[in-house]
């Protein structure tokens, strides 16, 4: 059907993935149509430049139109229960995301990641574990890189990487990764996904048709079904049995180990936090299963030193540490930024946490609070639901802005103490995203840090 001259596609949504579909279809020479359901989708004029020969649809998404076509590339941010994308698909069309796309013609090897947290930090690190030893590999997916991208850009690659959200993976049905992971499952995007079986659903298809598989033991809900023959690798913060990746404190040192090989000191990497730790073990791991000698990129491993955003020092002024982890969007990340930080301390933590909550549960909050919050600082659409969550068990204020929580925690912090941005929400209904919001993040503390300022 992929070459047939009346196959009829229509590419659902005018974002970076639409685009990516579009010029990719276009590379290829493929006829298609485009749709947004914004009225006046961003960059409409420049889109219609770009691809004349396409019928452009904008405003809320039809089923008689959608219906008339024989395939739908749907963009993650579009839920496929849409009623119009439901009858289209009842009508017979073929629901298929870019990532399906990519996988219909990617004949080199593939790696493949999800999970609620660390997705980035560990596609990052596979990608320059992967270069370190000798691949030409691409990277790209949720990470920011449309998928498709690395098709068009026509550089010779040994190997791709691809980061996956959920979303992507609804609209993918035979991935066939050479390896593929759930890092680890914790509620996230509940304001699309009906509930915690829903959304593992949707992450467990990276498993479809894949040749080898890496699982948290930590984790019951990262285990893929699969067959038992399938090459697996699994890794945990505990000791590892032959052919796992594990955690032993030796001589009074936490190593990694493969086995009972010792592979690198935690002392030895520069990112921090138990859950980095799990981190480069599913990385190693990653690229063990795809057939890297993994004692040739250690060098590499030791020089990461992790992206911004997530658990990010930003310096220390009257002994107070400032933390940007502004990509902490779910309770998840939260917690581990508290497990990770609060043991380490002398004093306590201010969290400053809120957004955009997605429906979340932030109960799970509380236990971590209790050991090492000196203060929850609330801000933002969520801030009550979160006061609320946290009240009882250590002390909460309640802010408008992340300004005014950040100025609250400035006046009171003591010698010792962490102020942590780490909001377990998505910021949307504040900033542009999350890479804004640490960057405004970043601006207050280089001012209170700066000057004459006191803390
Ligand atoms: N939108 C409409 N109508 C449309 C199309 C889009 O209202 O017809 C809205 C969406 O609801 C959303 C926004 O426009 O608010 C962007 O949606 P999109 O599907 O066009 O997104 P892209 O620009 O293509 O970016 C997507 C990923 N975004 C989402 O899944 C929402 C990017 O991940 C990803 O980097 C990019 O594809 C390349 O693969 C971002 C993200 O937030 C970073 N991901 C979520 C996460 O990590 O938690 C899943
Ligand atoms: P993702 O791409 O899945 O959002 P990132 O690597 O960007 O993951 O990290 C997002 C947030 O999750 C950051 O706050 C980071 O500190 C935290 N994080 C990273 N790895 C893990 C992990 N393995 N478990 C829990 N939280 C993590």
């Amino acid at each position: 059907h992929l070459i047939s001259t009346d196959y009829k596609r229509l590419i659902v949504g005018l974002g970076m993935t639409g685009l990516s579909a579009a010029r990719y279809c276009q590379h290829r020479g493929w006829a298609f149509d485009l749709c947004d359901s914004r009225d006046t989708p961003p960059g409409l004029d420049a889109v219609r430049a770009e691809f004349p020969q396409a019928e452009i649809y904008s405003g809320e998404l039809q089923a008689d139109i959608l219906s008339q076509y024989d395939e739908l590339v749907v963009s993650p941010g579009i839920a496929i229960s849409h009623p119009a994308i439901a009858a289209a698909r009842q009508a017979g069309a073929r629901i298929a995301g870019d990532i399906q796309l990519f996988a219909d013609v990617c004949d080199k090897p593939l790696i493949a990641i999800t999970g609620s947290n660390g997705k980035s930090t560990v596609t990052t690190l596979v990608g320059e574990l992967l270069t370190a030893s000798g691949k030409r590999c691409a990277v790209g997916g949720n990470i920011g890189v449309p998928a498709l991208n690395l098709l068009v850009d026509g550089a010779e690659t040994d190997i791709y990487v691809l980061e996956l959200s959920s979303f992507q993976l609804e609209t993918t049905e035979n991935l066939a990764a050479s390896a593929a992971v759930v890092l680890n499952m914790s509620e996230d995007h509940m304001d699309r996904y009906q509930g915690m079986a829903d959304y593992h659903q949707a992450k467990h298809r990276i498993f479809q048709q894949c040749r080898g598989v890496v699982v948290n033991r930590d984790d019951a809900l990262s285990q893929p079904l699969v067959s038992d023959k399938m090459p697996r690798l699994s890794f945990g913060l505990n000791k590892a049995d032959i052919g796992q990746f594990g955690l032993e404190r030796i001589d009074g040192e936490s190593w990694i180990t493969f086995g009972t090989e010792k592979i690198i000191a935690a002392s030895e990497l520069k990112i921090k936090g138990q859950h980095n730790l799990a981190n480069v073990m599913a990385a190693l791991a990653l690229i063990q299963l795809v057939g890297v000698d993994i004692t040739t990129v250690l060098p590499a491993l030791r020089a990461f030193t992790g992206l911004d955003h997530r658990c990010q020092w930003l310096g220390n002024k009257a002994g107070v540490d400032f933390y940007n982890d502004s990509k902490g969007t779910n309770v998840g990340s939260t917690l581990a930024a508290l497990y990770g930080l609060g043991p380490e301390i002398n004093g306590k933590i201010w969290l400053l946490a809120g957004g955009e909550g997605k429906g979340q549960d932030f109960s799970p909050l509380a236990s971590a609070c209790e050991q090492f919050a000196a203060e929850v600082l609330t801000f933002g659409a969520d801030a009550t639901v979160i006061a609320t969550a946290v009240a009882g068990v250590c002390p909460v204020s309640q802010h408008v802005t992340l300004n005014d929580a950040f100025a609250r925690a400035c006046s009171i912090a003591a010698a010792g103490d962490v102020i942590l941005l780490s909001p377990a929400c998505a910021s949307f209904d504040q900033f542009k995203h999350y890479v804004a919001r640490g960057e405004y993040f970043s601006a207050l503390v280089a001012t209170a840090m700066s000057k004459e300022a006191t803390l």
